[in-house]
């Protein structure tokens, strides 16, 4: 793929994003035949182009990471992408629809490193041990795309979806807990519209990230130490609307609620 057409396709999404306005699928007219390896190159234009403007990675985030979403879109591998610092947004903060085109949240469980991983055959024990904390947190996914129709090269060229994150406060040792039986709710004025485990997050969040490093081991980079690393879906992601109290509960690892206007 020639430099323009990558730098015109990461322009595409970028100006989409910044816009919030729905655009059709990469896939559909302007580059059918994207592949995985091209779709990635499209991401780092895109991360380049957001650093030029003065925006900042925050740490990674893994997506397509439950085995219900696999078979959706008919892969084997999880994706990743990168949460700027505009995306975040503080606990009881509210979030406003205004902000985004479809908004869609996911309950996640974070990870914080106290090393650096580097490597293809990292096991969930490794990583384990080389988390300083886990601690709760909610994703918010904004696909550029109509209806969030996308293949997978779509969808990473689209940085995955990420549009906002919210970053629990409160930190846990992460052998403290069991995070594959842990469990996490979505309550939308008080009806429970979503539950899940870690192990939804391929069977558990640590492999996520050991799935991460096999990933960027490719690109000749290392998971780093010291950035939050949001390691995929535990349910379904959940429709937010105007008036949404949403409510989400971890159990032992904490719990977070903001309201939608
Ligand atoms: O974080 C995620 O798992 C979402 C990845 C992109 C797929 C989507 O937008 O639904
Ligand atoms: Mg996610």
């Amino acid at each position: 793929m020639e430099m323009t057409q990558v730098k015109k396709l990461a322009d595409y999404v970028h100006q989409a994003e910044k816009e919030k306005r729905e655009i059709t699928k990469i896939t559909s007219n302007l580059y059918p035949s994207l592949t995985i390896d091209e779709a990635y190159l499209i991401q780092e234009q895109l991360i380049l182009d957001k650093k030029n403007e003065g925006l900042r990675i925050i740490g990674p985030k893994m997506g397509i990471t439950s085995k219900a979403k696999m078979k959706q879109m008919n892969v084997d591998n999880p994706i990743y992408g990168f949460v700027f610092d505009r995306m975040v947004i503080e606990e009881d903060e509210q979030i406003s629809m205004a902000d985004y085109i479809h908004p869609k949240i996911e309950p996640e469980i974070g990870f914080i490193l106290k090393k650096d991983l580097y490597g293809d055959d990292i096991t969930v024990e490794e990583v384990l041990n080389a988390t300083k904390y886990v601690f709760p947190a909610v994703e918010v996914i904004d696909s550029r795309y109509e209806n969030f129709n996308f293949t997978l090269p779509d969808v990473i060229a689209d940085n995955t979806s990420a549009a906002g994150a919210i970053f629990g406060y409160k930190m846990s040792d992460p052998n403290s807990l069991a995070l594959d039986v842990l469990g996490a709710s979505i309550k939308i004025n008080g009806e429970v519209k979503a539950f899940g485990t870690g192990a939804a997050v391929l069977g558990h969040p640590a492999e996520s990230i050991a799935r991460l490093a096999q990933m960027l081991f490719k690109k000749g980079k290392a998971v780093k130490a010291n950035e939050p690393i949001l390691t995929g879906g535990m349910t379904e992601a959940i429709m937010l609307h105007a008036g949404d109290l949403v409510e989400v509960d971890f159990g032992q690892l904490g719990h977070l609620s903001f309201s939608v206007t």
